[in-house]
């Protein structure tokens, strides 16, 4: 879940009339050798780091388009965010000087004693979770040190919650919280960060503190295994009763809940992951209008209550197969599989009912990526690595620009109306995804992985 994402499923989106969602026979293309492909991602991802280090060097977000800066988290600072969060993909992809000068930078750059307020959920997936995967790449303690400090900076939101489940805002300098009306998404992914930087430190609390924030919401599941949306972190009550699953800003509650078991092996998550995803599965799937999807639901009485799809719920396919649901997840994926034929990039937000497009942009999103790489890694079949290859010529041919990538504004038109900035998660998901899975990369265990919301790669990395 994103925060500075515009509209989600429960926002007022202006609708765009657009032709019904159809499923398109994709083009034929010539299949290059699998060693092939990843250099020419490679070459793809030099590119985009390249405008960043050429515009943007030590900013958090290039804007490639205007050849200016973006900050991600307050006006007028810089984390260096990009650096951050490409860490683990320069490793994999064996770019050592360009790590050991990102590794530098933050050694000598990276404050995290500011007077500023930062978003808990982003902060930790982004920040913490990028340092987490720099330290397992190179293993330099630094890193290691600088993600415990940051993890430290935002723990007030859990220490100072009454029922556990975290503020969503902190200060890094005060610890002064702020905002106690969450939603799922940033309630729960944190249990993969902090419970490796328990395992890392030693200290308990991290992972405690998390499975803690889970309890409060679980505890509040409707008799028929639901969970609704956003929750009251000062009440330990839920505000609205609509079930957004598996879309935003509820996914990777989900996701963080099976990443935990296979993880650290505590069955509590396993069993919660299950009981929530039965429901799911009973309540949401949705086969009327062609192809499969979920449906919003009142999380109560499971009554349907709306038919948009978020881009972001793409990742839901791979959970869903790594989780043991294998035949759906591959059938959620072919559905999303239609909409990346007809548009060439999956839109923003859309309804499958009535094929209306409502959010036309993309911001450069990972999700689509992400779930061909679990299912390829999972099942090994070719038509994973033919949706990712296709996947990856269609943002070469649009969304490349001369200092680098950027996000679309409308995928409808041709040539699509591209926006400016490259999404620092980019340097994290969409190349890394797509490079594992035609690299038979040396420095990662394609059978033995863990990788964060934000694509860091937690466990698996070969040193
Ligand atoms: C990333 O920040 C993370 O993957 C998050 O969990 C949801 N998706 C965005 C990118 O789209």
């Amino acid at each position: 879940m994103r925060a500075a994402r515009k509209s989600f499923l429960l926002g007022a989106a202006a609708a765009v009339a657009a032709p019904r969602i159809a499923r398109a026979a994709p083009a034929a293309f010539r299949r290059p050798a699998p060693k092939a492909v990843a250099q020419l991602v490679r070459t793809e991802f030099r590119h985009a780091w390249n405008g960043y280090k050429l515009v943007a060097w030590g900013r958090d977000e290039v804007k490639p388009v205007s050849g200016t800066t973006n900050d991600f988290f307050v006006d007028g600072r810089t984390f260096g965010l990009s650096i951050v969060e490409a860490l683990d993909t320069l490793y994999v992809m064996e770019l050592d000087d360009d790590l050991a000068r990102c590794v530098r930078w933050i050694d000598q750059h990276l404050e995290l004693d500011v007077d500023a307020d930062v978003q808990m959920f982003e902060w930790v997936i982004r920040i913490v979770g990028g340092l987490l995967a720099g330290h397992a790449a190179t293993g330099e303690r630094m890193l290691l040190d600088r993600a415990r400090e940051a993890a430290d900076r935002v723990f007030p939101c859990f220490a100072k919650s009454p029922t556990g489940a975290p503020y969503r805002y902190a200060n890094l300098r005060t610890g002064a919280v702020r905002e106690p009306l969450m939603n799922l998404a940033e309630i729960g992914s944190n249990v993969l960060e902090f419970g490796e930087l328990s395992r890392l430190t030693g200290d308990p609390k991290y992972l405690a503190a998390s499975r803690r924030a889970y309890e409060a919401v679980l505890a509040k599941r409707s008799p028929l295994g639901l969970l609704a949306t956003y929750f009251d972190v000062e009440k330990g009550a839920f505000t609205k009763s609509v079930d957004v699953a598996p879309n935003p800003p509820v996914d990777s509650f989900y996701e963080y809940l099976w990443g935990a078991w296979e993880m650290f092996g505590d069955a509590a998550y396993r069993d919660w992951y299950r009981v929530l995803t039965d429901a799911i599965l009973k309540y949401q799937v949705d086969r009327t209008s062609g192809g499969l999807w979920f449906r919003q639901v009142d999380y109560l009485s499971g009554a349907p209550a709306g038919t948009r799809q978020v881009e972001l719920a793409a990742f839901y396919a791979e959970l869903l197969a790594r989780g043991g649901d294998r035949a759906i997840g591959e059938a959620y994926f072919d559905s999303w599989t239609s909409i990346s034929d007809r548009y060439g990039i999956i839109p923003e937000v859309f309804d499958y009912a009535s094929g209306t497009v409502s959010t036309p942009s993309n911001e450069l999103r990972p999700e689509y990526a992400n779930a061909a790489f679990d299912l390829w890694f999972l099942t090994r079949e070719q038509k994973y690595r033919d949706a990712a290859y296709r996947h990856f010529l269609a943002l070469r041919e649009h969304c490349r620009v001369a200092n680098g990538y950027t996000i679309v504004d409308d995928v409808r038109p041709r040539p699509m109306k591209l926006g400016d900035v490259f999404p620092a998660y980019s340097f994290a998901e969409n190349f890394k995804y797509l490079y594992l899975m035609f690299a038979d990369a040396p420095r990662f265990d394609g059978d033995r992985h863990s990788l964060s919301t934000e694509g860091k790669v937690l466990r698996g990395l070969r040193r």
